[in-house]
């Protein structure tokens, strides 16, 4: 039987930095096609690809000028439909990056609109008045358009302009676009921050978090999406949608993803990812607070389960440093660690994404200096420290452990120049660790990778795993994040320790007769207590008498 999204897992590459096969220094899609049969082995079954359109770049292919064609630094088109036919062969699907938000300025609709073309205009939001809002990027989110006085939208960087969903035309083409890709046969779609489309028709300002409850979730995102989901990828049953959605609630989310309301398969959200950050501020350096990713963890997997949403689960990807670098002490525990935090998602209620190098427990690039930066969050937030009085080296190791670069870095795939991924001069930098941390490495003598695969296969054959509710566990235990899975009679118990210490603990009397189902210390009995090791992670398997 064909697996569905809840028995799927997701493997996301950034195209960019994963296989350079011309010796330019950028990835491209025949590199993706060379290694299919390491994906196929890891068991994944679908590849989320971050873009890859024609863009001017200054957002690594998030400011699209052209939506329907191969950027030539990746490819053709030619290479493009080899990869959807090789991948199918392999049981693999694609899922593309859709940045339906907004365009690049180098965009022709908005050439045309800068022009004075009216039909294009109104394409986006161009108005006399501006509002207080600020740009996820830094300043302010509105900048001049051209010479008319008049100012358009971006809530991202000035060459990302806002299009203006409530303009049937802008909505007409955008599912054009959605279309023209599920005729070449992709089976999946990822929509970057789409829980920011409804936006109303008179934009008002709002100091409160920086203009976001102006434009975050609003009710009109949600009849968008079924508008979208009508017209192109609902017509096809097998297609598997995410939604990535910035700032956002569980209510939402239920909305987004409940099949009955015909929107999306599912939801990223960032709340869990946002526990080590001071005052909500991401550009601060401060140890994870457990207490608060419990809690989000539990409240989201309860309500989404009772709810009958769904969420994707993940802990790293393109905008991320390194889960790793954050919740684990990975100088110590890297193996153990990088296990632990694979189990407590790939074994929860949702659907597991794994980001390019995590199955080999990859580790933030540990750069030297700050010209070795190029993503243009980071230089803005640098500049904007420097400007608040941080001293250099300060501000360095802010961006030495927030920047996004430390997840764009090459993936590691020997212990060759570069880690492997070009023959040339990589566009960014490979990191530090690649002599050891490396595929060729790992498959040799790891087992990372080994466990990555027994998690991602147990999805596939255990409806438990895929399909069971979600319960929080010990909820409050210091050290140990735990919860149960229920499936028509069937249970499982999860205990993960997020600590480099011993965690005693008392184990219900029906799981100390379970199975042992997933360890990583090579544990093989069981009893009414267990002590769980340094970042053990523990699985008890209840079936069906
Ligand atoms: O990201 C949306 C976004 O807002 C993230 O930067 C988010 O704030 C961050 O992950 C939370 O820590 C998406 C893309 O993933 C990103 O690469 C793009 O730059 C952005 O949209 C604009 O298209």
């Amino acid at each position: 039987m064909a697996t569905t999204f809840k028995e799927k897992t997701v493997y996301q590459i950034y195209p960019k930095s994963f296989l350079d096969t011309t010796g330019n220094g950028i990835g491209d899609l025949n590199g993706i096609r060379k290694k299919l049969p390491y994906l196929a082995d890891l068991g994944v079954e679908m590849l989320w690809l971050n873009p890859f359109y024609p863009s001017p770049q200054k957002d690594n292919g998030y400011d699209i000028s052209d939506y329907t064609a191969i950027d030539p630094l990746f490819g053709t088109m030619d290479d493009f439909e080899a990869l959807v036919k090789e991948a199918k062969a392999y049981g693999i699907g694609l899922m593309l990056d859709m940045v339906l938000n907004h365009v690049s300025t180098k965009h022709e609709w908005f050439q045309k609109a800068l022009a004075g073309d009216k039909h294009y205009q109104d394409y986006f939001f161009i108005q006399d008045e501006i509002t207080d809002w600020q740009s996820k990027f830094g300043g302010n989110a509105w900048s001049q358009f051209g010479d008319t006085g008049k100012y358009y939208l971006h809530l991202f960087d000035k060459t990302q302009a806002d299009l203006c969903w409530r303009n049937p035309d802008v909505r007409n083409e955008l599912f054009g676009v959605v279309n023209f890709w599920i005729e070449k046969g992709v089976e999946g779609f990822r929509f970057d921050v789409i829980n920011l489309i409804g936006k109303d028709e008179i934009l008002k300002s709002n100091p409160v978090n920086e203009g976001k409850p102006e434009y975050t979730d609003k009710p009109l995102t949600h009849d968008y999406l079924r508008e979208l989901n009508e017209k192109t990828f609902g017509r096809h049953s097998h297609l598997v949608t995410v939604g990535e959605m910035s700032s956002t609630t569980i209510e939402n989310c239920l909305l987004y993803t409940k099949p009955e309301r015909k929107e999306l398969s599912m939801t990223f959200n960032f709340h869990h990812l946002k526990v080590d950050y001071e005052n909500g501020q991401k550009w601060t350096k401060k140890p994870f607070d457990f207490e608060a990713l419990k809690t989000l963890f539990h409240n989201w997997g309860e309500q989404m389960s009772d709810g009958n949403g769904w969420n994707a689960l993940f802990w790293n990807n393109h905008d991320q440093p390194r889960a790793l670098n954050r919740f684990v002490d990975a100088k110590n525990y890297r193996v153990e660690g990088a296990k632990m935090l694979a189990a407590a998602i790939h074994l929860n209620r949702g659907t597991p994404y794994v980001y390019m190098g995590e199955e080999i427990g990859m580790l933030d690039p540990d750069y030297d200096d700050m010209s070795q930066y190029v993503d243009v969050e980071s230089l803005n937030a640098y500049e904007a420290m420097l400007k608040d009085g941080l001293f250099g080296n300060a501000a360095f190791e802010i961006i030495q452990s927030k920047s996004r670069d430390n997840s764009r870095i090459p993936m590691q795939w020997d212990e060759t120049a570069h880690a492997g991924f070009t023959t040339g001069t990589p566009w960014l930098a490979a990191g530090k660790t690649y002599p050891s941390i490396n595929v060729e490495e790992e498959i040799r003598s790891g087992s990372i990778h080994a466990f990555y695969k027994q998690l991602i296969k147990l999805r596939k054959e255990l409806p438990l795993v895929a399909r069971g509710t979600y319960a929080a566990y010990l909820a409050g235990n210091p050290n140990v994040y735990g919860f149960t899975r229920e499936h028509q009679g069937e249970k499982l118990l999860v205990l993960n320790n997020f600590y480099p210490v011993s965690a005693p603990m008392d184990i219900p009397e029906d799981f100390s007769k379970g199975a042992i189902l997933v360890s990583n210390t090579g544990r093989d009995s069981l009893g009414d207590t267990v002590t769980l090791k340094p970042y053990e992670t523990l699985a008890i398997h209840l079936k069906n008498e």
